[in-house]
């Protein structure tokens, strides 16, 4: 018997521990997870045929420590591919924002093509559209800063990130603005703070009076069998209605007098603005200056490289080199292209710019009016970390980029390319 139960403990135990080691993992799993905030989670499609992002500044350094109050600015162009995932709602509802781990830093003005983003607007497919994001800081910490447009029914859609430490006090954070009737806030963030306590204050004193009155009479099992008897007069006594109805009279009362002192305190109140912006549809200034077509494109896992077989025709006067392979957030440069070697920027995150050179079969330029197939390999561990290789686990096994080209005068020209993407595991 004794041992019987002590197996059985023992058994026990065992799986126990198996739990709690399984617990351990999924939690180093999801913490590590949290340290990039959940831009690598989405599927791969989602990434690289919705949004991309390019020519991404930021006013400070990676990694940069700034002060709270102080202002960032982040700029650049965001490209909404033509072949946009069939899944998600086309982009005719967008907003324009930042990706920051809560509400870290304020959104102090957004603008897209200069056009301020306050409310949502809609996009052109196919369209490159300028943004700023100008945020100040104001929680003290290490934080990952996106640019992120929120897609209606698909989410936000983040473009990439750099660490800013954010020091001093969140205490000395100050917002001021002067209204549009000249009036002057010091501080929007605690503003009138003491008048919404005192509001609160009062309609929960109401709410726990009234559950008071009930609560203090025997409860459930008695008012049960009351209900089962019918006995209505014993269950709602004429006390309570009188009680009731000089609630009702007081709430009327103390909504007209508090709708009147505030009518009175701030006489001119803009509603929020429902309706959308209203942007221009940007001129593809590349429109028909080269042609490209996917012929086929493979992943090879074991060695992390996306290799496409692509037919390039040059239709301006100027030869032209292939200098950077763009897919979500992740470049992949021409090392012997100086212009796109150029176009790489020491602020730029390290993790997103693929170490090695992206390997053109044919490096020599296609000449104007030229045809030419190339072989374009683009290989980064980046494949791995930033989760694009479950691609492979997708109902649509896709991709979209960005080709850059670059002529003989360092002039970049930008074209879509896209196509399905066969996974191969031997060399
Ligand atoms: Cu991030």
């Amino acid at each position: 018997m004794t041992t019987m139960k002590s197996s059985k403990r023992n058994a026990l135990n065992v799986r126990a521990a198996l739990i709690k080691s399984v617990l351990l993992m999924v939690l180093m799993c999801v913490t590590g997870l949290a340290l990039a905030h959940g831009e690598r989670n989405q599927e791969p499609f989602l990434r690289m045929k919705t949004l991309h992002w390019y020519d991404v500044k930021w006013s400070v350094e990676n990694d940069a420590t700034i002060q709270v109050n102080d202002v960032v600015e982040m700029t650049g162009k965001v490209h909404f591919f033509s072949r946009w995932p069939e899944v998600i709602n086309k982009p005719s509802t967008i907003f324009l924002g930042n990706a920051t781990p809560g509400p870290v830093f304020l959104r102090v003005e957004t603008y897209l093509d200069g056009v301020p983003m306050i409310q949502s607007t809609g996009v052109e497919l196919g369209h490159v559209y300028d943004f700023k994001v100008i945020l100040k800081a104001r929680i003290p910490g290490r934080h990952h800063v996106h640019p992120m447009i929120n897609v209606e029914s698909a989410g936000g859609l983040v473009g990439p990130g750099i660490w800013i430490n954010v020091a001093g006090n969140a205490d000395d954070f100050v917002y001021s603005i002067t209204t549009r009737t000249g009036t002057e806030i010091e501080n929007l963030g605690s503003y009138a703070v003491p008048n919404v306590v005192k509001w609160h204050a009062i309609w929960a004193i109401v709410g726990v009076l009234w559950l008071l009155w009930w609560f203090r009479r025997p409860l459930i099992i008695q008012r049960y069998l009351l209900v089962k008897q019918g006995s209505w007069s014993q269950l709602i006594t004429n006390n309570d209605r009188k009680i009731a109805a000089s609630l009702i009279v007081g709430i009327i009362v103390t909504l007209i007098y508090a709708n009147n002192i505030t009518k009175e305190k701030y006489p001119r109140t803009v509603p929020l603005q429902g309706s959308k912006a209203h942007v221009d549809t940007p001129v593809n200034k590349y429109a028909g200056m080269v042609t490209v077509k996917n012929l086929s494109a493979e992943y090879y896992l074991p060695g992390r490289t996306v290799t496409v077989k692509a037919e390039i025709t040059n239709n301006t006067n100027s030869p032209i080199q292939v200098g950077e392979f763009t897919a979500a957030n992740i470049r992949f440069v021409n090392h012997s292209v100086p212009a796109a070697m150029k176009g790489v920027d020491v602020g730029y995150p390290g993790e997103l710019v693929a170490n090695d050179s992206l390997k053109i079969s044919d490096q020599t330029p296609i000449q104007p009016g030229e045809t030419k197939i190339l072989d374009i390999e683009a290989t980064d561990v980046a494949w791995e970390t930033e989760r694009l290789s479950s691609l492979l686990n997708d109902p649509d096994s896709s991709y979209g980029a960005l080709l850059f080209f670059y002529n003989a005068k360092g002039e970049r020209i930008i074209e879509e390319i896209y196509g399905q993407i066969i996974p191969t595991f031997i060399d």
